[in-house]
């Protein structure tokens, strides 16, 4: 038995036990030999009259993962060789009313590629994915999901299926089979762009049509068009509404207004009187990438301007929620687009490794939501193949996927790979030996061939050759700059696991940071459901096995004893859910804290013609699988410690206080369109008891969309004011208007583990539930460092988590999840932490 939409591994899980499930422990090697057979999946079924009235019929298959042959009552009736494209196969002569038998045969992509690649006349690199990832080779000389062989946070199940819907479409003279819309600001012209499938045999290619914008007062009928005639049937069609003196709303990222939306309709009326439709919500935003001169710079600008407006780009990058797509519903993209939303993030970048989202999913829940995409074609960290055959391949998936996804408000910019630009540049797959060879397919794959698709089917958005990339300055150099991680231009990642994570001297002065982090491991409670007692250290076979990134584990370490204490009690379980927690808060938390601020700090400062950062997308938004990797949200949506640290550090207005040199520095950073006057209590605390030993209120003017320096004071001598020791103190900034619009930020003047005077803080709660709110009255006896909530096995998020319990009392509001919970369950399932406990 089989599930359509779905895959083989999660069939052949159908019914079996927790123990075969393809997460759990080291099933993703145990578990190859899926990947590497031929299944078939097969199915019979009778048709209805109507459908086979009709003059023709066709079989559609949006999504087939990824070599089949599609026989039907014993005809092949054609090959599938792209994950990524929408085919339709002519049944018309081969359909019966009775009875079919439909046979969709994979080949295994595993074997596949390695055919694939040993055709090519020379190597295609890189050849395989590191051993520590436990995956298959040659991924990139096929068009499958790249991460389905394996990547440095995902398991390698190189999966076959049907992964999206699949039917009949029958018709007579002409059915609309796709629809789409772009907005042009300089000819106020709505261009519509359709396409039709019509019968050549009918000789009638011709129809009407009728366009309403709800909300708007649109409806045009346009009377008798001719389509151009094709061999193929497929026509495409453009039709144009003047919106000169229509009054519509803009669409805003989060943050900057509303997200208006109108819904479109379209209709067709075929010359035989059949009806088609198409319905889509389409938003009016202009989108510019400002690359210009920078008056101090020898470079160019970087950023977005949204409906004239420059935005500061906060969020993250999106990988797949899952191996197994059709497992990813619509509530799992709701849930983990709102936690990007709720962090106060405006962009999400959609990873060139995965998937073009399917619809309606992730796209249509950005435009809701005001997310604003960065939208990959899926190549990443890989040389690619540039012969006819391949480019022919791609030239359909990119037509294919920006007519289908382009009337999306929410995509800001098409960009042609992850890190291809940069792998090539600095010769990560030995390719400079033969530099002139692969720069010459690389140009032809994504300046030559995607490029020019992509503008002439959607003028509307700018395009990137490669993240990261010098945008403008790597065209001049002929796509492959010589270093595409340059200050002065595009945008740049950034990884570094050795230095002091919080030291910001360290940080690159970009223009826009799309790639950085650190990882953390996800919570126990979701390790638990793939692993057994045994498996639960860090140093463990399992934890070995689970972090696919060479020597993470020890990097995590590494990095915490930095800073803390790595646990070392006689109890190995609790020792391991601590150091679960300290990487969630140290090596996560802290780290993406120090490193984002310092980029919004940027915004409006030139090191040395450097700088001026106008973007923080830290890697990664979500997870594939229960794992230790880079995400702020665990499979299954949780949040980590870092996405409630985002939830502060994206604020719309946020302080940040760092040390210069022995000078705390205070800046403020503002997305907001008006200055924000008022005053910041200065409080010097200690961490022994509630009462602050010494406070002073300091006036601010938080200019808007800037960031700017609010204040300096020389560490030494504000501890010396309240008479406290370095060791045992902490300074607090807080909003002296109670509304708090910016959150409270803490100012530790050293290394938290040499930090004295933490006391047990014995925090109590109670659970009270008012308004389909759970609200939370904790209560601690002394002053608390990282206060971690957790509420296992139920489904939410706070409203605050990872704090310092600075005041005896503290009010946190639990969202659930789901419909069922209460507060007895809540209570139970509570525990509370602290860094006192470990300390
Ligand atoms: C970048 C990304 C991903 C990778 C991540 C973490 O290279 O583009 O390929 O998963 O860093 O290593």
């Amino acid at each position: 038995p089989a599930t359509v939409p779905g895959c083989v591994h999660t069939d052949w899980f159908q019914g079996k036990s927790h123990t075969d499930d393809p997460y759990y422990r080291f099933n993703d090697d145990n578990l190859k030999w899926i990947a590497e057979s031929n299944w078939s999946y097969t199915r019979t079924f009778q048709v209805d009259n109507e459908v086979m009235a009709q003059r023709e019929q066709w079989l559609v298959m949006e999504g087939i993962d990824t070599f089949a042959d599609v026989i039907l009552n014993g005809k092949t009736i054609g090959r599938t060789i792209n994950m990524f494209l929408t085919y339709r196969f002519n049944v018309t002569e081969i359909l019966q009313k009775h009875f079919n038998m439909l046979v969709v045969g994979f080949t295994s992509a595993v074997s596949k590629s390695k055919q694939c690649y040993s055709d090519l006349p020379y190597t295609v690199p890189p050849i395989c994915p590191p051993d520590v990832q436990h995956g298959f080779c040659h991924i990139n000389v096929i068009r499958k999901e790249q991460c389905s062989f394996s990547w440095d946070w995902g398991p390698g199940f190189a999966t076959q299926g049907i992964w999206k819907p699949i039917y009949l479409s029958a018709f007579n003279t002409s059915t609309l089979i796709g629809a789409s819309a772009l907005y042009n600001w300089e000819t106020s012209q709505m261009q519509f762009d359709l396409k039709l499938q019509t019968s050549i045999t009918s000789g009638l290619l011709s129809g009407n049509f009728s366009i309403e914008i709800k909300g708007l007062e649109i409806h045009k009928i346009f009377t008798n068009i001719t389509f151009p005639k094709t061999q193929d049937g497929i026509s495409s069609l453009k039709l144009s509404i003047d919106l000169k003196s229509t009054d519509f709303k803009r669409w805003w990222p989060n943050g900057y207004g509303p997200q208006t939306l109108y819904n479109v309709s379209i209709h067709h009326n075929s010359s035989t009187f059949e009806t088609s439709s198409r319905n889509f919500r389409f938003g009016f935003r202009k989108v510019e990438l400002v690359q210009e001169p920078i008056p101090g710079s020898t470079g160019l600008s970087f950023y977005f301007r949204i409906n004239d407006v420059p935005v500061f780009a906060k969020g993250a990058n999106w990988i797949p929620a899952d191996s197994f797509k059709s497992r990813i519903t619509t509530e799992r993209f709701e849930n983990l687009l709102g936690s990007a939303r709720d962090a106060h993030m405006n962009m999400l970048r959609v990873w060139g490794g995965g998937v073009y989202e399917r619809q309606p999913g992730c796209t249509k829940i950005a435009d809701e939501y005001g997310i604003m995409l960065w939208q990959d074609f899926m190549f990443a960290c890989a040389m690619y193949p540039a012969n006819k055959d391949f480019l022919a391949n791609v030239t359909q998936e990119v037509e294919t996927q920006v007519e289908r996804l382009k009337h999306h408000p929410s995509i800001v910019i098409w960009a042609g790979n992850n890190e291809n630009e940069a792998a090539l540049a600095t010769n990560w797959y030995n390719t400079s030996s033969h530099f002139a060879r692969y720069k010459t397919d690389y140009v032809a794959l994504y300046a030559d061939t995607i490029m020019p698709i992509v503008q002439k089917l959607d003028p509307s958005r700018p395009f990137l050759t490669s993240s990261p990339t010098n945008g403008v300055e790597s065209a001049k150099e002929g796509y492959v700059a010589k270093n595409p991680y340059s200050d002065y231009y595009g945008d740049v990642h950034y990884y570094n696991y050795n230095d002091n994570c919080l030291d910001w001297t360290k940080f690159p002065k970009t223009r826009f940071a799309s790639e950085y982090g650190f990882q953390s491991w996800p919570s126990f409670e979701a390790i638990q459901q793939v692993s057994e007692p045994q498996d639960w250290t860090i140093t463990s076979n399992w934890s070995e096995h689970r972090n696919h990134h060479g020597s993470g584990n020890q990097e995590m370490l590494s990095q915490i004893s930095m800073h803390f204490q790595i646990p070392d009690s006689s109890n190995c379980t609790e020792d391991f859910i601590n150091t679960i927690y300290l990487t969630q808060v140290v090596m996560q938390g802290l780290c993406y804290k120090a490193q984002t601020e310092f980029y919004r700090r940027a915004r409006n400062h030139l090191f040395k013609g450097a700088g001026h950062t106008m973007g923080a997308l830290y890697w990664q938004l979500n997870d594939i699988w229960e794992a230790p990797t880079w995400s702020s949200t665990e499979y299954g949506g949780k949040w980590k410690a870092v996405h409630y640290f985002a939830s502060e550090f994206f604020a719309p207005v946020a302080l940040s206080a760092f040390d210069n040199d022995t000078v705390l520095e205070v800046y403020s950073v503002s997305d907001m369109g008006g200055v924000i006057n008022d005053t910041v209590i200065v409080t010097i605390r200690t961490w022994s008891g509630f009462t602050p030993v010494g406070a002073f209120s300091q006036p601010v003017s938080i200019p808007v969309h800037s960031a700017s320096n609010l204040f300096q004071e020389s560490i030494g001598s504000l501890l010396h004011y309240g008479n406290c020791p370095y060791k045992l103190c902490v300074i607090s900034l807080i909003q002296a208007d109670e509304r708090l619009v910016f959150p409270v930020t803490h100012f530790f003047p050293v290394p938290f583990k040499t930090i004295d005077g933490l006391a047990d803080p014995n925090i109590k709660s109670v659970v009270k539930v008012s308004e389909n709110e759970f609200l939370l009255s904790l209560n601690a006896d002394s002053p608390a460092l990282f206060v971690w909530l957790e509420a296992s096995g139920i489904k939410g998020r706070f409203s605050e988590n990872a704090f310092v319990m600075y005041r005896p009392d503290f009010n946190i509001t639990f969202f659930s999840w789901t419909n069922d919970l209460t507060p007895e369950r809540l209570m139970a399932a509570l525990t509370v932490r602290s860094y006192n406990d470990i300390h």
